[in-house]
């Protein structure tokens, strides 16, 4: 899978690239990654890739020209691939579009800066708008970033182990479970017991429990809109008579 980042600071991502899983995925050719400036599709002496804003207003708004330019060239050299823009104006990035774009070939991030991009760039040369959150940014680096690092775990091997994504927070629409690590007894508080038990079926079903009862208090709302397997569904009746046992005792 690529990255070709398109941006008018792309220094930003040379400690990115050299850090961490993705580092990893690109030693391992797992990924190619390249940040491409867009001042260089600047036509003009001062190459400007910013101008005042028709209608009047404060701030400058990128100009269309490098950006098309800069784009039509990303495109020409990494064919399939889907151009991305980083707005708040795109759909909220989350795990179920990192799996989606984890299958593409690969993607052309367009991060903007100033107010934002000239809207003629976003009629025909834009596949999908992506926003990171409700909230503005000064620039889409960071936002490109997040996509990069949360897509890149999901390419096969880029974390090493297999399947080690595929017990995600998020994979099967839960919160992970705890995680723990020696000592076993840290400031008082031990690691519970069927961790070091070794036996993984109950280590299993543990963890199983721990990830749909702190997804319950934390993210309730992601259990309300997922379709519970037989066994969630049990840890939850479980739970309920337990709720319902202490509420009858109280009478
Ligand atoms: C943003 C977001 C974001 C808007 C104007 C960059 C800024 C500036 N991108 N998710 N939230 N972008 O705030 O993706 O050009």
């Amino acid at each position: 899978m690529f990255f070709t980042v398109l941006t008018i600071f792309p220094e930003m991502f040379d400690l990115f690239w050299n850090h961490g899983i993705v580092r990893r995925a690109i030693e391992h050719k797992k990924i190619l990654a390249s940040a491409v400036n867009i001042r260089d599709y600047a036509a003009d002496r001062h190459q400007a890739t910013d101008d005042r804003p028709y209608g009047g207003g404060s701030g400058m708004v990128m100009k269309p020209e490098p950006l098309a330019a800069a784009i039509r060239d990303a495109a020409r050299m990494r064919s399939g691939a889907k151009t991305v823009l980083m707005t708040p104006q795109g759909r909220v990035f989350n795990q179920k579009m990192a799996r989606e774009l984890a299958s593409s070939d690969g993607l052309i991030l367009v991060c903007g800066r100033y107010e934002g991009v000239d809207e003629r760039i976003c009629h025909d040369l834009i596949d999908y708008e992506i926003s990171i959150g409700d909230y503005v940014l000064t620039g889409g680096e960071l936002a490109g970033m997040v996509i990069i690092d949360a897509v890149s775990r999901l390419i096969p091997g880029a974390l090493g182990g297999e399947d080690a994504a595929e017990k995600d927070s998020f994979s099967d629409d839960l919160l992970e479970h705890a995680h723990y690590t020696r000592p076993v007894i840290f400031e008082g508080q031990e690691v519970p017991e069927v961790l070091l038990s070794g036996h993984h079926q109950q280590i299993d079903d543990w963890r199983l429990e721990s990830s749909v009862m702190r997804t319950l208090l934390k993210r309730p709302d992601l259990l309300q809109k997922k379709d519970l397997t037989r066994p969630e569904r049990e840890i939850l009746e479980k739970w309920r008579r337990e709720i319902e046992y202490i509420l009858q005792v109280q009478k």
